[in-house]
């Protein structure tokens, strides 16, 4: 029995529209963080929550789903079996042991691995055609390990990367010179951790490239001033740690972000994680993932942005690779 009476000689309903899922792998405060932005900004009409505690995780799901008649109409579904997740067109990975308030997200790996063995071939079993978002961190190597477990062509691997770094960056270079986040276009780039690569020159304000604005103009500046913007990057997330426990909003807005690029095929350029071979100078043999500017859309990643690096810059992402490649050495991998 149908609440509603159909009009006489009304045709069956045809839905014409595609149907979106996405699957949000760990309910923790990043995976919660990601699934309540994506629901408030309607990228989905189906969400799915995969946690290995099933108390929390319902918990999490009827928290959301007692939100309905507030946001726009989304199928709100969980569970510990990856079953749930079966055809989603995209699947964010934040599933893993929390990084704790001193601790280097390298020391995390090993925790980590043994947990993708059971996530990662499980997802690519129920979605073959999915695209894979790794959060959790280590996340270049953790990237990287996702892309061997899942046997997935490397446009479908993406790994959050310097996204949020970048994101942080442009809030300080915005807060510094008083202007809006947004009109700042300045990018992180290798290793979301300590060996991240600043792109000082090329960056620019509402499209004015500052560092030759400010050497044209005579304007002293300290390397030292750079350097530091750089250093409060690398340690915003040590520092959020360390005063709340953990950290979440960021990473929700900007996870979301790059959902909204691959759902919405908007061919935005972020900076995420992907298979560096063969870009700036990385060698042809070299499989290590790390942060390059790529255009995302419905196939993933669809390429990476020939972005202005100096020389020194250049340098910098080649020694990022090269601390990665040492843990996966490390690891055996
Ligand atoms: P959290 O709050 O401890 O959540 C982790 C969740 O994973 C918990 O709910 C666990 O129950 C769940 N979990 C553990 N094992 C499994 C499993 N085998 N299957 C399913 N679920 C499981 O941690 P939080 O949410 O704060 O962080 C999650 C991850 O994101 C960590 O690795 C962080 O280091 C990483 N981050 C990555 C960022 C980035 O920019 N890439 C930013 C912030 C955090």
């Amino acid at each position: 029995q149908s609440f509603f009476k159909p009009i006489s000689n009304a045709s069956p309903p045809s839905i014409t529209k595609r149907h979106n899922k996405i699957s949000v792998i760990g309910a923790g405060n990043v995976g919660m963080a990601i699934a309540q932005t994506i629901l408030t900004q309607d990228l989905t009409d189906e969400l799915v929550i995969v946690d290995n505690k099933p108390d929390k995780l319902r918990g999490e799901m009827l928290d959301l789903q007692h939100a309905a008649a507030f946001l726009p109409r989304v199928k709100i579904n969980s569970s510990v079996e990856y079953s749930v997740t079966a055809g989603s067109d995209l699947c964010i990975v934040t599933a893993g042991a929390r990084q704790i308030a001193g601790e280097s997200r390298l020391n995390l790996l090993q925790r980590n691995l043994a947990l993708f063995k059971g996530i990662i071939p499980l997802l690519a079993r129920y979605s073959p055609e999915t695209i894979l978002i790794i959060v959790s961190n280590p996340v270049d190597v953790l990237t990287y390990i996702a892309w061997k477990l899942s046997g997935f062509p490397s446009n479908r691997i993406i790994g959050s990367g310097t996204n949020l770094d970048s994101s942080r960056f442009r809030f300080l270079i915005a807060d510094h010179l008083q202007v809006n986040a947004q009109d700042v276009q300045a990018c992180i780039v290798g290793e979301h951790g300590d060996s991240s690569v600043a792109l000082w020159s090329s960056i620019s304000v509402g499209g004015v490239p500052v560092l030759s604005f400010l050497e044209k103009q005579q304007i002293a500046y300290e390397k030292e001033t750079l350097e530091n913007i750089h250093k409060k990057v690398i340690d915003s997330a040590y520092e959020v740690i360390s005063l709340k426990g953990y950290t979440s909003w960021a990473i929700g807005y900007s996870v979301a972000s790059l959902a909204r690029s691959i759902i919405r095929d908007q061919r935005k350029i972020h900076p995420v994680s992907v298979l560096a071979t063969g870009f700036y100078g990385i060698g042809d043999d070299v499989e290590v993932f790390l942060s390059l500017p790529a255009q995302l859309g419905r196939g993933g990643v669809l390429g990476v942005t020939n972005v202005h690096m100096n020389q020194e810059e250049e340098q910098r992402l080649r020694d990022s690779a090269k601390t990665i490649l040492e843990v996966q050495t490390q690891l055996g991998i």
